[in-house]
């Protein structure tokens, strides 16, 4: 390995190679600290031909290779196994922004760019880079990318993928790929960045991404609304969906226990109710001249001269509305601040999903006494974050996680959902991809990575099992 360090070593300058044991310990856990890899080095390239040749020695020396952005995922994605051989490469040295352009409309960002200066430099030309979610303060645009991220404005602008136009990646015989498209249409074959898009770093690295920006947001209206009771919520989102349309950015649901948990973590927060499901709902327009608050509370009258909602409050200022925001995208911290949870980040179609929500929390009572669910997330996409806490007895109790991880994602696949909306299937997942979806997609996606990296050396072991043991490439 020695040969090898060296030959990165030589390429990237002494500071684009850690190997002290203190460096890595950044790079070498997931984000919640749940899981603990051991990287053999991490590799720091500040451009993409570096890159390239990082890869290309990779190749060379039969090294496995991570990529990793941020380093903010969810699903142990960006985490290198124990076996102290694998290299995680690490975009955080390429973060530049190439381009924007505010009559293509689109930003064009080294992978490594961090979300929100992205954001920031679309705002700079009045433009808006819709892609926003809680740890977009240091997720990178390459991970957004590489996990099709999803976050609080789904509703209206699509998941990463639907922003995507063009992609470069060195795949993993060390060529680069340039898919750098800024064309909104174009069906001249294959739409082979889709392919990249999501795949979680097991089929190359991307290094730089084209991203379609939106017109401004000159006018917005947040509210919290308290429910009647959950069932209330499909009504409810259809009704807003009908009265408010295309301004509909966010539709987010937060239960008694996860505002709980949120609030609990702040030093200070302002959220408008004590108790009972609550839905964070946020209106923007690209226009001034369009009542919006007017709009929004026509909508909310209905819906509580329906019965479907208690009471609601709409923020009268930034202030209020970043207070609101504040209690919504904390949860997470929240619940880690609460010990080590079970996730679970699920997607069924929307009218399933109150009674997947009532009958996931009916089973946790009566298999689980003792712990504790924390729900909440983003069902206007049909998405659900359906976190279980653990009791100390349970932490502690053998196949406890895939006992409750099999009663959720059991009823999830029941009612056609997805065991993955938006974290992705990283390490975590590995077993149970294999367990829900139809061996011919398995096959399938095993036919494409050996196409792709015929010697696995893109992130190996994840979102697809590690083959190299069982079946040696040629
Ligand atoms: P990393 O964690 O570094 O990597 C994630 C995966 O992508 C790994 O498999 C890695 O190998 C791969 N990868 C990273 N960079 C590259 C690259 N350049 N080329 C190829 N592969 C690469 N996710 C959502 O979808 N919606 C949310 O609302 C949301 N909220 C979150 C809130 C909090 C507080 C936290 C901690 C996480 C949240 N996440 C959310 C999860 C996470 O932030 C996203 O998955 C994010 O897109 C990961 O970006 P990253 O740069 O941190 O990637
Ligand atoms: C969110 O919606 C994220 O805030 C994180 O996807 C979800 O912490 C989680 O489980
Ligand atoms: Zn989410």
């Amino acid at each position: 390995m020695t040969v090898f360090l060296d030959a990165v070593t030589a390429v990237l300058g002494s500071n684009g190679l850690l190997t002290d044991p203190a460096d890595l310990v950044p790079y070498a856990s997931d984000w919640r600290g749940k899981i603990d890899g051991a990287p053999l080095a991490v590799a720091r390239p500040s451009s993409t031909a570096q890159v390239a040749a990082v890869v290309r020695l990779c190749l060379e020396h039969g090294v496995a290779i991570v990529p990793q952005g941020g380093n903010t995922g969810l699903a142990g994605g960006a985490t290198p196994d124990r076996s102290g051989t694998q290299l995680v490469v690490a975009l955080d040295r390429m973060t530049r922004i190439l381009d924007v352009d505010p009559i293509d409309n689109v930003i064009v960002v080294e992978a490594g760019c961090i979300l929100t200066t992205a954001q920031q430099a679309a705002t700079d030309i009045g433009r808006l880079l819709p892609l926003s979610f809680g740890a977009e303060g240091s997720a990178r645009v390459g991970g957004a990318v590489a996990t099709n991220a999803g976050g609080i404005n789904v509703l209206r602008y699509g998941n990463t993928r639907q922003l995507v136009l063009g992609i470069e990646v060195v795949l993993a015989d060390g060529h680069v790929l340039d898919l750098m498209s800024r064309l909104r249409k174009d069906n001249a074959g294959y739409d082979l960045k889709q392919l990249f898009i999501g795949s979680e770093g097991t089929l190359g690295i991307v290094t730089a991404v084209c991203l379609r920006l939106s017109p401004r947001i000159v006018q917005m209206q947040t509210a919290v609304l308290q429910m009647a009771s959950l069932g209330g919520v499909l009504n409810l989102y259809a009704m807003l969906s009908a009265d408010l349309g295309e301004f509909l950015s966010s539709f987010e649901l937060i239960s008694p226990q996860a505002r709980a948990l949120s609030v609990a973590h702040l030093p200070k927060s302002n959220w408008p109710f004590s108790d009972g499901w609550a839905v964070l709902v946020e209106v923007g327009s690209g226009s001034a001249h369009i009542d919006l608050g007017g709009l929004l509370e026509t909508a909310l009258a209905t819906a509580i001269e329906a019965g479907i909602v208690e009471d609601a409050v709409i923020a009268q200022s930034d202030a209020q509305r970043d207070a609101f925001w504040l209690v919504r995208e904390s949860i997470t911290e929240g619940e880690r601040a609460a010990g080590p949870s079970i996730k679970h980040d699920v997607s069924v179609p929307i009218s399933c999903l109150p009674a997947l929500i009532e009958a996931c929390e009916a089973d946790i009572i009566a298999t689980f006494p003792g712990a504790r669910a924390n729900v909440f997330g983003h069902v206007g996409d049909g998405n659900v974050h359906f976190n279980v806490i653990p009791s100390l007895e349970q932490r502690a109790e053998p196949g406890f996680e895939a006992r409750v991880n099999a009663c959720i994602h059991d009823r999830v696949a029941a009612a056609g959902g997805s065991i993955t909306a938006e974290h992705g299937v990283g390490q975590l997942r590995v077993q149970e991809l294999a367990h829900y979806k139809s061996p011919d997609v398995i096959k399938l996606m095993r036919q494409i990575k050996r196409a792709i990296d015929p010697r696995q050396a893109m992130n190996p072991g994840k979102v697809l099992a590690d083959e190299r043991a069982t079946n040696p490439p040629a």
